[in-house]
């Protein structure tokens, strides 16, 4: 069939369902701009490509559905980068549309020429440059198949001559990758090695989020009278209401889950690569001992044992694994130890919670004073845990959740239970400040039926309140809540902890308000001080989204600072230099 080139790529994203396109408006991509209402496909367009890309993200993962972002060759492209390495590992399969200089030119140091590629090679699962328009639908269709085959963004670089083209083709429907099994011979020794098990836990990771395997896992639990943690900032992989659920492993997760996997002789890993940060000793609790045998479950065969060394590695879908091992594990009783399990998990579960509900203050490290002090100077400053029980009581029961990159959104993650997965979003992995806000817009475009609220530090939300205007101009209404502590505080715990208290770069201050500045952009902004006004804000700014309002809550919160997220990897200041030489941390011999 003849059409333009333009039509053939909108006719593309037509075929493979597309609904939305975020991005900023360019002349490299115009003639495909053009079409898109009548195709169909809604441009939200932003304030800034790291938002879109974030967005795009947070669409996909809230609904499983392929989300694109496009924009502007050169800088508009450039600023993607963040966030396409932040999809990338969130397992977020989506197509990062990048026109470029057109082909004629590209080379001679021509307005906005970069090389477009490089830059998104580590972060994408695959990258093609359209070499003749007459390629449109068969390039951009095979960019969707492995974009979905690899749960990974994939980069469709398009010179911008290559638009305005008639070319002749056909737009086939989208090839669905089927779900992976795991291989008889593994699957078999893996269950096996369960029912043998005298302690079974499972880690429920993205997997099972992104291949609907939660009720497969819950089946497989409770088969094994296992209890299910989840993995870190996956707290909706698995309902935190189930009996069986003891909670997010992790920096800032739950002790339950940490007494309970350390007792594992068995540890049945589904759908996580368990990357190296998220097993991290907690609570002063080492819960991956290193004495249970691991068995991994990932559809990415590269990621196991890459990251822990495991006994049984199960490459394959979450959800069609987790069914072999039901069948073969069909006939298994586990007995009367299951029960006492059940018990266990009761009581350790609600010792953690009376503690959490009791939990105000934050402990001070040996050698430091700083959270005495600070809670000395603001006595009448709510402190962070105050503020998240606060925040967890107005929350509706089925809302979505983002929460962004600092010391109390890290603290967050002990207050975030959920009961249907696609419900959190954690900038996890890449862990960039300025992830929380765009992206729970995307997840409320996909989810309008669901409250959205994100949560964000005064620091990180500098980063992105630009996309503040675009919620009232694209009617994304979200409730966003910034702490403000007047600190980079993540960071400030570092200075506390190992540069002798010297903050350098960490001091914000409080000397405007971010509830005024939501009220400039025409959003309603509100500065609360109490937990009981802080509950309230949250249930109506909620509830507000109904009516399209977004909300911004300013949260008065003091300066106490949890758990530092690097413990691992810093270390005294030490310097040799005699220009330097005071700054080194000396600590009295104890
Ligand atoms: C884009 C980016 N820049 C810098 C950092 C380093 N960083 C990690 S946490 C943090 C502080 C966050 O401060 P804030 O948002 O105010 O939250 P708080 O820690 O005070 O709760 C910084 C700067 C990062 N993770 N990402
Ligand atoms: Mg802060």
């Amino acid at each position: 069939m003849q059409m333009t080139s333009q039509e053939a790529f909108v006719e593309t994203l037509r075929a493979q369902g597309v609904k939305v396109a975020f991005g900023i408006v360019g002349s490299a991509f115009m003639p495909g701009l053009d079409v898109f209402e009548a195709a169909g496909i809604r441009f939200v367009d932003v304030a800034h490509e790291q938002g879109a890309a974030h967005m795009a993200d947070g669409y996909t993962r809230a609904s499983g559905e392929i989300a694109v972002c496009i924009a502007q060759n050169g800088p508009g492209i450039t600023n993607f980068v963040t966030a396409v390495a932040a999809a990338y590992w969130n397992h977020t399969p989506m197509v990062v549309i990048t026109p470029e200089t057109g082909s004629t030119t590209q080379g001679l140091g021509g307005f906005q020429e970069t090389r477009q590629l490089p830059f998104f090679a580590e972060i994408t699962c695959h990258q093609e440059t359209l070499s003749h328009p007459a390629r449109m639908v068969e390039a951009l269709t095979r960019c969707f198949q492995r974009a979905r085959q690899h749960s990974a963004p994939v980069q469709f670089n398009i010179p911008r001559d290559m638009f305005c083209q008639i070319i002749d083709v056909q737009v086939p429907e989208p090839i669905l990758p089927g779900r992976q099994p795991g291989d008889e011979q593994t699957v078999a020794a893996a269950a096996k090695m369960l029912a043998g098990a005298k302690f079974p836990v499972i880690v429920a990771g993205s997997g099972v989020v992104l291949s609907g395997a939660v009720d497969e896992c819950r089946q497989l639990a409770e088969k094994l009278g296992a209890p299910v943690a989840n993995s870190y900032l996956h707290n909706d992989s698995f309902p935190a209401s189930h009996p069986l659920a003891v909670g997010p492993l992790g920096y800032q997760g739950w002790e339950s889950a940490m007494k309970l996997t350390r007792q594992a002789d068995v540890i049945l890993a589904l759908g996580t690569r368990l990357n190296p940060f998220s097993t991290l000793p907690q609570h002063a609790i080492e819960y991956w001992t290193g004495k249970a045998k691991i068995i991994q479950v990932d559809a990415n065969p590269d990621m196991l044992g890459l990251a822990k060394p495991i006994d049984v590695g199960i490459c394959g879908d979450a959800r069609a694994v987790a069914r072999q091992l039901l069948t073969a594990l069909a006939d298994h009783d586990p007995g009367k130890a299951a029960d006492e399990r059940k018990a266990q998990i009761a009581t350790v579960k609600s010792a953690w919670l009376q503690k959490l509900a009791g939990w105000d203050h934050e402990d001070d490290d040996e050698a430091s004073t700083w959270n005495k002090r600070a809670r000395e100077r603001e006595p009448d400053k709510m402190a962070p845990r105050q503020v998240l029980r606060a925040i967890q009581a107005g929350l509706p029961r089925n809302a979505m959740v983002s929460t962004d990159i600092g010391n109390i959104c890290a603290m967050a993650n002990s207050y975030l239970p959920f009961e249907e997965p696609r419900s959190f979003l954690a900038p996890g992995m890449f862990g960039n400040c300025g992830y929380a806000f765009p992206s729970i817009m995307g997840a409320k475009l996909a989810r309008p039926d669901r409250a959205a609220v994100a949560l964000v530090g005064d620091g990180a939300f500098g980063i992105s309140l630009n996309e503040l205007p675009t919620c009232n101009r694209m009617k994304i209404p979200v409730t966003v809540v910034v702490f403000r502590n007047g600190q980079w505080g993540a960071e400030k715990k570092n200075d506390i902890l190992w540069f002798d208290e010297r903050f350098v770069g960490t001091e914000l201050g409080d000397d405007f308000s971010f509830a005024d500045v939501a009220n400039a952009f025409g959003c309603t902004g509100v500065r609360v001080a109490t937990m009981a006004d802080l509950t309230k804000a949250i249930a109506a700014g909620c509830a507000a989204q109904a009516n399209g309002v977004t909300t911004l809550v300013e949260v008065v919160v003091n300066q106490e600072l949890g758990a530092p997220f690097r413990r691992d990897a810093m270390r005294d200041q030490a310097c040799l230099l005699p220009r330097y030489k005071s700054l080194t941390v000396t600590r009295p011999a104890s």
